[in-house]
């Protein structure tokens, strides 16, 4: 049935809808099934995406036509279909009258994404209007916190050097702890990995005191503050909240610095939503395990990594994964700085729209995955700033001096990026740096040919 005259008004203009507020616009890579027309198809999307069904219903009314999702524009050729949500649409609590994200992919990525008339659909970027702003929780908590817990400026306060227990699995309570202490004399910020939780030779309870313990010796040491991002993901609701008050039980008097990673894809919203509103002090580490299913360039349906990014602002994520813009091990390109730049700035031109978040605070880029010292001045470079927490867990934990090495060697490469230094003569006079050479040479030799004549006296 082609319902292509009650949803789709190609008359509409985007400028226009987004002056208007009134409603979420959603701009997908669409491309119907062999005989099906473009336009038809999308009208059905849209259908099913709000109001419709595939057939004309009975129980129809004016008011329920009043809130179809409208088809505004497509283009066959580039595969560029928008629609607009009224944004009445979306479910609110009934707590507060707050809306919730999961209604939002229910409606705009839910059952859309297996009709037998698409071929595929993929979400690249969506609009929300400041009236709708107002109804997520969006952060309460950012690096300015950790910045301000770190003893430095709340603005412009830099680099985060941080890192991800390694092994991933398999460390008893006293080495995991170990681990820990022996980064944080030389590194800010250690998370959990993300399957790391509450195993049988690992159990929550025995390691957290531990690493309560291995930060205060190493703050002791160093003289400086600590941070640890706590994973508190699990299926239920009250084993998150019994997790996350363990652990803030256990840090105590230094619960300021701690924060909650959630693993906010496989978990999903309302995981997400549990720690933001149940901890709402804590920095909130949205982790992204999985997000590739969908977000990957090679999958042709879900939403992209910007996407994804954008979702996790309006949740009230500290900071989420934004990977590592091609410098690291998980796929990225060098444009995937979009990613960062739509959760950290006030407003941001995303690939179709402009978003303005009137005031929502940021969330902050968490740069992660087969970083080291090396592949990080010119990460930085890419990016333009270094103001992000960077996890690099080979590349604190793979340094072969140590891990407290490991750690100097990060910060020696941003701070080697912001003097604008040649990374070779840095080397020269960083040691920690140097060794990260000996320590990852296929890096070395693909990112700096040469080097081992220049920077060998360094052995
Ligand atoms: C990285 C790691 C993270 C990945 C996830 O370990 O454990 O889970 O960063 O990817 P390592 P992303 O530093 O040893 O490579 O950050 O892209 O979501
Ligand atoms: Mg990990």
């Amino acid at each position: 049935m082609d319902q292509s005259k009650r949803y789709a008004r190609l008359d509409l203009l985007e400028d226009e809808l987004m002056k208007g507020g009134k409603h979420v616009l959603a701009a997908y890579k669409m491309k119907p099934k062999t005989g099906y027309g473009y336009l038809e198809s999308a009208a059905h999307f849209a259908a099913e995406s709000s109001t419709g069904t595939n057939v004309e219903i009975s129980t129809t009314d004016d008011f329920t036509r009043g809130v179809d999702a409208l088809v505004y524009h497509i283009d066959e050729a580039t595969e560029d279909m928008r629609i607009a949500y009224p944004i009445d649409l979306f479910d609110r609590n009934m707590l507060d009258g707050k809306t919730m994200l999961v209604s939002f992919l229910t409606l705009a990525i839910g059952n859309n994404q297996g009709m037998g008339d698409i071929e595929y659909a993929k979400m690249i970027d969506f609009y929300v209007p400041p009236e709708m702003l107002d109804l997520y929780d969006g952060p309460q908590v950012n690096i300015e916190d950790l910045w301000r817990i770190l003893g430095r400026p709340e603005k412009d306060g830099g680099y985060i050097a941080g890192t991800i227990i390694k092994p991933k699995l398999g460390l008893r309570p006293e080495p995991f702890a170990k681990a820990a202490y022996q980064f944080w004399l030389g590194g800010d910020f250690i998370k959990n990995d993300e399957p790391q939780g509450n195993q049988v030779f690992a159990p929550m309870k025995q390691v957290i005191p531990l690493v309560v313990d291995a930060m205060r010796r190493a703050m002791d040491e160093t003289g400086q503050a600590k941070i640890f991002s706590a994973n508190i993901t699990a299926d239920w609701h009250d084993e998150m909240i019994a997790r996350g008050e363990f652990i803030l039980d256990a840090f105590g008097t230094d619960a300021d610095k701690v924060a909650f990673l959630v693993d906010g894809y496989v978990g999903g919203p309302g995981m997400v939503t549990t720690a933001r509103r149940y901890f709402p002090n804590q920095f909130l580490h949205y982790h992204r395990a999985g997000h590739g299913a969908v977000t990957s360039p090679s999958a042709k349906r879900g939403y992209s990594a910007y996407v994804l990014a954008k979702m996790s602002r309006l949740q009230g994520a500290s900071g989420i994964h934004v990977g590592t813009m091609g410098y690291g091990k998980m796929e990225g390109e060098k444009d995937d700085r979009a990613i960062a730049y739509i959760i950290e700035r006030d407003s941001f031109q995303g690939p179709v729209y402009f978003q303005d978040w009137n005031g929502m605070k940021a969330t902050t880029p968490i740069i992660s995955g087969g970083m080291n010292a090396l592949r990080l001045p010119g990460f930085f470079e890419n990016l333009g700033h270094g103001n992000v927490i960077n996890t690099a867990g080979g590349g604190a934990y793979g340094h072969i001096d140590s891990p407290a090495a490991g750690a100097l060697s990060l910060r020696q490469a941003y701070e080697c990026w912001k003097a604008g230094a040649d990374p070779i003569e840095w080397a020269k006079e960083h040691p920690e740096f140097a060794r990260a050479f000996e320590s990852f040479p296929n890096d070395a030799d693909a990112i700096f040919p040469g080097w081992r004549d220049k920077i060998s006296s360094h052995r």
